[in-house]
């Protein structure tokens, strides 16, 4: 089981709905995860749902259920969201899951037996309404955010990660390998998080019993659980076969994470310490994105049912909102949502640019070619390849090879760009052809080379976008007579190959592929 590229999304909390944010990451990683498919690589991608912990108690408590229906339910349902959403996930991994449970305790077991873990007393601002400790995010004024009541000055034995020492060995590995964190604002970030004056320790990575029951047990103290966030990390070594199966190393090695940045400090600090401690290898690199603003307010729990994925894709179809999610948010940097952008973009990228692409060049090939992909110059004897021609071929191979480079440093944004730059061009050109008047003038043979080469352009985009919108680039390709095409391509070669729709290929004209954007 090995894997040239392993992919991963945070797993979700489930005391809410799946939101645009949550959708972000996932499609990130999905077209990722397409892309190095469609490069011939073998490919493991992960996500799932982080069940344990106070926060899934509270909601489980508000929905009236026990935590382990409540969380088995919304697991199910987030579960089935990604699958509407057509994202091709190869594992779905729960925290309750018999193989991440054996893996977290294994982990903890080694942890102890190397002395990596202390217990001792710990003094904390306790809030009874909240049942737990309190930092100082949860505060404002003295009181606790939620309860608006003075928390207690409580003390309570805990078990302890002893984090802190691996802080040099973080500080040399983030300087050593310079992409392992990217951008590289956020490596930088991680450095200050674990400075000497940064007030960061040790990690407290236990709940006793009878405050938290809801988590797995400790394997050496049944009077605790499992901080969550302890419990939760460990679900993508468990997801690459980790212990049992041999080639989980191999998988590990080549995993990249996609995470936002409020999930720096336990991906960027917690996490390698955790695998450093315990003898195992890094994860091959941390890719941190920004947050989905709105009215600049972050989208969250409370604002979230505002951008379900599922309304939005009732309302617009859900690759509209994917392509608006992958072109507008350029990775790493915060983004903005709104419907009036959304739906910009749709009209002017999706139905302007590619679709009256396609619907005119599909058009006037049945009106003028009787719907069939003319011969190339050279295949019949007579003409040789004329200057908008040999300017759009090139520009096809250079934009094949940018979208797999854009891809590689996860600037989906660009990739994108690139592809509806060249579509741009080639509806500019189209234009400057103009083959209704080349018809009118009865020069057929300009007017078959533009139609093909129009054709070429399209069928290097429906290729190099199937990644990004799959259904809508299967569709490009089934109109121009190359539905089979996805199974046998290699990327990003094959898009830039020019001619290989076969002369006479029977193309077919259909409805608008992307109506424009219902006004919000
Ligand atoms: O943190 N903009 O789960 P979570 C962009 N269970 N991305 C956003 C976003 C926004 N406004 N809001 C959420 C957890 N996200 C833990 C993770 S992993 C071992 C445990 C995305 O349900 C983004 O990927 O709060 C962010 O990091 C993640 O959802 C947080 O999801």
């Amino acid at each position: 089981m090995s894997a040239a590229f392993a992919i991963t999304t945070p797993i979700y909390y489930v005391n809410g709905a799946p939101h645009i944010g949550h959708t972000y990451t996932t499609c990130v990683a999905d077209t990722l995860a397409r892309w190095r498919r469609l490069r011939g690589e073998e490919v493991y991608f992960q996500t799932g749902t982080d069940v344990h912990g106070d926060k899934a108690v509270e909601a489980a408590l508000a929905a009236g259920e026990a935590p382990e229906a409540f969380t088995r339910r919304m697991s199910a349902e987030w579960r089935q969201t990604w699958d509407e959403l057509g994202i091709a996930y190869d594992r779905f991994i729960q925290t309750t899951d018999a193989d991440h449970v054996a893996g977290v305790k294994l982990i903890l077991q080694r942890l102890w037996e190397r002395g990596e873990i202390t217990f001792r007393e710990y003094e904390g601002l306790y809030c009874v309404g909240c049942e737990r400790f309190l930092s100082d995010r949860d505060m404002q004024d003295g009181l606790c955010r939620d309860h608006e009541r003075a928390p207690e000055l409580r003390s309570e034995s805990n078990y302890f990660f002893r984090m802190s020492r691996h802080f040099g060995w973080l500080a040399r590995t983030l300087e050593e390998q310079p992409g392992l964190i990217r951008p590289a604002r956020y490596k930088a970030e991680v450095l200050g998080m674990i400075r000497d004056d940064s007030g960061l320790s040790d990690l407290c990575i236990s709940r006793p019993r009878q405050r938290l029951a809801w988590g797995i047990e400790l394997p050496f103290d049944s009077n605790y659980v499992c901080y969550v966030w302890f419990d939760a990390l460990l679900n993508y070594l468990v997801g690459c076969g980790f212990p049992e199966d041999s080639g989980w190393e191999a998988r590990w090695r080549n995993t990249h994470h996609l995470i936002g940045k409020d999930i720096l400090k336990p991906h960027g600090v917690f996490w390698p310490t955790m695998l450093h401690a315990a003898g195992l290898p890094l994860y091959r690199s941390l890719n941190v994105h920004g947050f989905w603003n709105m009215e600049d307010r972050k989208i969250g729990k409370s604002l979230g049912n505002m951008v379900d994925p599922r309304v939005m894709k009732q309302r617009y179809g859900f690759e509209p909102f994917r392509y608006f999610l992958l072109r507008e948010m350029a990775y790493g940097q915060d983004g903005s949502f709104s419907e009036a952008a959304l739906a910009r973009r749709i009209d002017a990228d999706l139905a302007n640019n590619l679709g009256n692409l396609l619907s005119r060049t599909l058009d006037m090939l049945a009106r003028y070619c009787g719907g069939r992909i003319p011969t190339p110059p050279g295949q019949d004897g007579a003409s040789t390849e004329g200057e908008a021609e040999r300017q759009l071929r090139e520009a096809t191979a250079e934009t094949a090879a940018a979208v797999d480079r854009f891809v590689e440093e996860v600037a989906l944004h660009r990739a994108l760009e690139a592809i509806f730059a060249l579509l741009n061009q080639t509806n500019r050109t189209l234009e400057q052809c103009a083959p209704w008047k080349a018809a009118k003038e009865g020069r057929q043979k300009d007017v078959e080379e533009i139609l093909r080469t129009c054709c070429n352009v399209l069928r290097a985009a429906g290729l190099l976008l199937a990644a990004f919108l799959p259904e809508a680039a299967a569709e490009i390709l089934s109109r121009l007579g190359a539905a089979s095409a996805l199974k046998t391509a290699r990327l990003p070669e094959d898009a830039a190959a020019w001619n290989a729709l076969p002369p006479g290929t029977q193309t077919r004209k259909a409805p608008p592929l992307f109506p424009r954007a219902p006004r919000p």
